[in-house]
């Protein structure tokens, strides 16, 4: 997977080469390129941004700093700000040039698959989720816009579509400064998917949000902490009764922080009837 990120706060974005994502940059299961949007900026200024149209506070950024910023990372005309490893990426041709070529495949929603993503963060996007997380971890070119301020003229959006499969997406019911923070989500939250980057398939299919349930809680050694005792059966090597009480733990979280995820869950029998029992009743 290739990840570039435009923003005006480029030193921002250097978590995106630590820790998790660090080790899949290593692996070469991931490039990064991070660009300054100021590059695209012309004058002697390099203003990027201007009074909202119609009035009111804050501002815009400009259309014509950001169409041509992401008409050249879809391009991959991007040379400087590039990790060495993103070389080879350079000078392929453009999506728009191989047209024609044949291997394209369109989804129901009439977009072309083979055109990059395109994620702009914003707090009026769609919620971003687990689901969003799994299918985004297939991707090979994720290409992430970053507004500041009262956000990117609309017109960008409107006009990337040429380029890219573009989504508008939020982390969350917040307001944020900018989008940087939640590109490092969105991206760690993906790129831990990506197969052989966290080792441990298992581990993903038992993540909070895989079964649509919160995970229950964990323990380890010592069996007994300041006089608190791990559960009982989690030490007696019974693995039928752990597995039921986890499950059962899982359920019982879930009902008690996010009842709204349970509308959504597969539950059997015994998970229902368990549920009842702690006041739990379905709409
Ligand atoms: Cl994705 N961006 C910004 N600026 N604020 C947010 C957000 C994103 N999600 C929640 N708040």
């Amino acid at each position: 997977m290739r990840i570039d990120v435009a923003t005006i706060f480029p030193e921002y974005l250097d978590p995106l080469r630590h820790a998790l994502l660090g080790k899949a940059i290593e692996q070469g299961r991931l490039n990064v390129g991070v660009h300054d949007l100021r590059s695209w900026a012309t004058g002697a200024h390099k203003t990027v941004d201007d009074s909202p149209a119609g009035g009111g506070p804050g501002m815009v950024m400009k259309p014509e700093v950001w169409g041509p910023a992401l008409d050249d990372i879809a391009a991959g005309n991007t040379e400087g700000s590039e990790l060495a490893s993103a070389l080879p990426h350079l000078n392929r041709p453009r999506h728009d040039e191989l047209e024609g070529i044949g291997g394209h495949s369109y989804e129901p929603t009439g977009e072309d698959s083979s055109l990059p993503l395109l994620l702009v963060p914003t707090p009026t996007g769609k919620p971003f989720t687990q689901d969003d997380a799994r299918q985004w971890s297939h991707e090979e070119h994720i290409v992430f816009a970053c507004g500041r301020y009262e956000g990117i003229d609309q017109r960008v959006i409107d006009d990337a579509h040429k380029r890219y499969r573009v989504r508008e997406v939020s982390i969350g019911d917040y307001v944020l400064i900018g989008g940087e923070v939640a590109v490092l989500v969105i991206a760690e939250a993906v790129v831990r998917l990506i197969p052989g980057v966290l080792g441990n398939k298992r581990s993903h299919e038992e993540d909070s949000f895989s079964d649509g349930l919160l995970e229950g809680p964990s323990y380890t050694k010592p069996r007994v902490w300041r006089e608190l005792e791990i559960p009982e059966v989690l030490t007696s090597g019974n693995h039928g009764l752990v597995d039921r009480w986890r499950r059962e733990q899982s359920l019982k979280r879930t009902f008690e922080r996010r009842p709204e995820l349970l509308a959504g869950a597969h539950l059997d029998k015994a998970d229902i009837k368990y549920l009842e029992g702690l006041g739990w009743t379905s709409a």
